[in-house]
């Protein structure tokens, strides 16, 4: 991506790739007549898009081969994230699993021992799937026995996946592999002998899984079981349900072995139906299915989507769950599953806080999650009756996960905040009081949390609503308005952005000088469904506005200047940045935009799209085309220099402003930031002689990579150098030594 250069280097004079406009496409929504000038953008295998691309990447690299900072970061951020990383242990049968890094791995490897003081050995190393570290390793499933390892890898981190299966003991590889899956878990029966996963048909023009980015929608998922050392076509069709083609399911193995749940998802929301099957019951077991072409008999417990329901525990027919039913905060509910009217509350919601999850341990303890004020509160609760056994102190941070079964006593929970990178917890759940020990502490050298400070403040958005934001800077700033500030947000889906350690974060603050900023606008699931609904659908507004809101308070209360005020944001994210820069075009010194959604009219044509229907709507229903046209960056895109609104916008141009997104996303297809990028640069004669749009509009377009999983750690730190090498340059901001 170009050299290092030196700092102050002149922009490149601005020169935009020529992009077709195709006027004769115009679509007619509702009697509303929109032009798609270019539609042609989103046949992305053509040679058309192609050079527009190239031209684009081009582009992009002249401009960032004149951003001083950007090797230096490069550099920092190497070094920072040169540091041994842990997730935390999962257990099975007197084994230990977890993933680790010792620093710069392009991909954490999968390590097991026998035994807490057994020797680590790799089991599983993607940084040996592929010379240039593109195949990732996304999912895996340990047998109960902890004999065989199923696991899904990823090319260009698409959400396509493809599940291979090996042996622990000697790391054997069988010869299983499973093709076009997606949205899938992998859930292995008690007896060790396969497991189920779903997947979608193979499409019918015969094209390989890794012949480019599949675009299509996705429909017609299906439940398959899998026995081991069998040929994928042996499988066993657990379910499928052709009169709805939209309907998801992820399979689920209770740990008893007992049963399979299905969960039946159609959208993003939290809700969904339940199917379960007896595998007990199956006369001559899975097995007995082989070569039938009928499905499980799966009886359906819950058959309306209304709420979420997600398995905690089951005692035989007992099942317990986790859901909203009536309960935005969450709550445990219990029901026989045979009597379906015995439904009864065993943990009721709480007042204030959201019950995030619950992990059942050691015969009859839960230890559950909450979120309360972005803040995470963990207990120990009896499973029978949710009665309160222990709170468990943690500091402020966020819980990124509890592994523990049943049949354990050894718990390890994993704990991350603004200043903490990393500790697991090892916890002996079976004594009165359970106690906290440090199994592992992450630490990063050369970070020395004391240099910085992480507070929580709460501002009014437009309608007075208090939003949450968490503000990280290095200690007693001078609140004079001076300071470079990175403002990010989601906004969506019922989201939580909760404090993490981030290594970028840490550079930003110690070597720019920037504050760094996180605000918990409505939309996301802070305080549950009632957050989440009040930033979505007809509500959408309120996310951009509690955005807007979160920068003018960080302008008044002398956190920063609009000049040195960058929002960031990603996928719903990258549509709030995109949808506030459109708004208030003033009010930022820079934008980036990653892989969002910004044609809010044709979103749901393709993958699974139409599953966001549930936050955004539908312009096929004229209602919500009425919603979606208001803000959809795409059709948004207006010269500020001839609003007539003096107050703000008369003048003023665009911020800088960096699109960034990659070739193989099948989840936000690319052609939503192509046709934002040429609409921005056209609509705004960016390069035109005389016009006042001097900031650049420029995009990153990552090759071989996807919505942002499965990364490798290079093109992570090489990613984050060129976006704050952007934003340093075009905000003005030095380095400090
Ligand atoms: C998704 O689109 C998630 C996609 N997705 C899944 C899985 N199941 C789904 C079931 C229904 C609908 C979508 C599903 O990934 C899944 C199941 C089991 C194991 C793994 C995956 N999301 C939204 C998104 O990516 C928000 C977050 C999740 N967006 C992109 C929303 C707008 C931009």
């Amino acid at each position: 991506m170009g050299s290092l250069a030196a700092v102050d280097e002149p922009l490149p004079p601005l020169r935009y790739p020529p992009a077709r406009r195709d006027d004769d496409i115009v679509d007619d929504y509702h009697g509303v007549l929109v032009p798609d000038p270019y539609r042609w953008m989103e046949e992305l295998d053509s040679k058309e898009v192609k050079e527009f691309v190239d031209a684009q990447a081009a582009m992009a690299d002249a401009v960032l081969s004149t951003c001083g900072h950007r090797g230096r970061l490069r550099g920092q951020l190497t070094a920072l994230f040169d540091h041994p990383r842990f997730r935390a242990p999962f257990k099975r049968r007197g084994s230990y699993f977890y993933f680790h890094n010792p620093g710069l791995q392009p991909h954490s490897a999968l390590y097991v021992q026998h035994g807490l003081g057994g020797e680590p050995d790799a089991l599983l190393d993607p940084n040996t799937f592929s010379e240039d570290a593109t195949v990732s390793l996304s999912m895996i499933g340990v047998s109960d026995d902890g004999e065989h390892l199923a696991y899904g890898t990823s090319t260009s981190g698409s959400d396509w996946i493809t599940i291979r299966v090996m042996r622990v003991r000697d790391k054997e590889h069988l010869p299983d592999k499973l093709s076009w899956v997606k949205f899938s878990r992998i859930a292995w029966t008690r007896d060790g002998q396969g497991f189920f996963y779903s997947r979608f048909p193979a499409p019918r023009d015969g094209a390989a899984l890794d012949s480019g980015i599949k675009t299509a929608i996705n429909l017609n998922h299906e439940v398959y079981y899998h026995f081991l050392g069998t040929d994928q076509s042996q499988d066993v069709l657990c379910w499928r349900d052709p009169e709805h083609p939209k309907y998801i399911y992820t399979p689920e193995v209770t740990e008893d072995g007992k049963y399979v749940i299905l969960s039946v998802s159609e959208t993003s929301e939290p809700v969904n139906k339940l199917y379960y099957c007896d595998l007990s019951a199956l006369s001559h077991g899975l097995d007995g299915m082989k070569g039938t072409h009928g499905v499980l008999p799966f009886v359906k417990l819950v058959d309306k989507f209304e709420a979420y329901y997600g398995l905690i525990a089951n005692d035989d027919t007992e099942f317990t769950f986790l859901t909203n039913k009536d309960a935005p905060r969450y709550k445990l509910s219990r029901v026989v599953v045979d009597v379906p009217q015995s439904w009864t509350d065993v943990l009721p919601e709480d007042e204030k806080a959201v019950l995030e999850s619950a992990c059942a341990v050691h015969g009859d303890k839960i230890l559950v999650n909450y979120l309360s004020d972005v803040k995470y509160v963990l207990q120990m609760r009896s499973l029978v009756a949710g009665e309160l056994l222990h709170d468990i102190p943690i500091d402020i941070g966020t819980v990124n996960g509890i592994s523990g079964r049943r049949v354990d006593s050894e718990v390890f929970i994993e704990f991350a905040s603004f200043l903490t990178p990393g500790i697991i917890y090892r916890c002996d759940v079976s004594t009165e009081i359970p106690e906290m020990n440090v199994y592992r502490e992450i630490s990063v050298p050369g970070f020395d949390r004391t240099e910085f400070e992480a507070k929580q403040v709460f501002y009014p958005s437009k309608d007075g609503t208090k939003i949450p934001m968490f503000i990280v800077s290095k200690k007693n700033i001078k609140l004079d308005g001076s300071h470079p500030a990175l403002l990010y947000g989601y906004g969506g889906f019922g989201m939580s952005i909760t404090p993490q350690f981030s290594v970028t974060r840490v550079v930003l603050m110690r070597n720019l000088g920037f504050v760094t900023c996180i605000a918990n606008i409505r939309g996301g699931g802070e305080y549950g469904e009632d957050w989440h609904k009040a930033g979505s659908l007809a509500n959408k507004q309120n996310c951009f506005d509690d955005f807007i809101a979160a920068g003018e308070f960080l302008v008044s209360t002398g956190h920063t200047n609009p000049t040195r005020l960058c929002i960031e944001g990603g996928s719903n994210g990258g549509l709030l940045v995109a949808a506030c820069m459109n708004q208030r075009p003033d009010l930022f010194g820079c934008a980036l935009a990653h892989v969002g959604v910004m044609d809010m009219l044709r979103f749901h044509k393709f993958t699974i799209g139409r599953a966001w229907t549930c936050d955004f709507g539908c312009s096929e229903n004229e209602e919500e085309f009425h919603w979606l046209i208001k803000y959809s960056p795409l059709h948004n895109v207006r010269r500020p220099w001839e609003k007539v609104d003096s107050r703000r916008g008369f003048g003023c141009q665009y911020p800088p402003t960096m699109l960034l997104t990659a070739d193989h996303d099948d989840r936000v297809v690319p052609s939503h930031t192509l046709k934002f990028l040429a609409t921005m640069q056209h609509v705004l004669r960016a390069d035109a002689e005389g016009s006042p749009q001097t900031n650049p509009i420029i995009a990153r377009i990552e090759r071989k990579s996807g919505h942002g999983c499965g990364r490798s750690t290079q093109k992570i730190i090489d990613e984050a150098a060129d976006r704050y090498a952007f934003a340093a340059k075009m905000m003005g901001v030095s380095w400090l030594d």
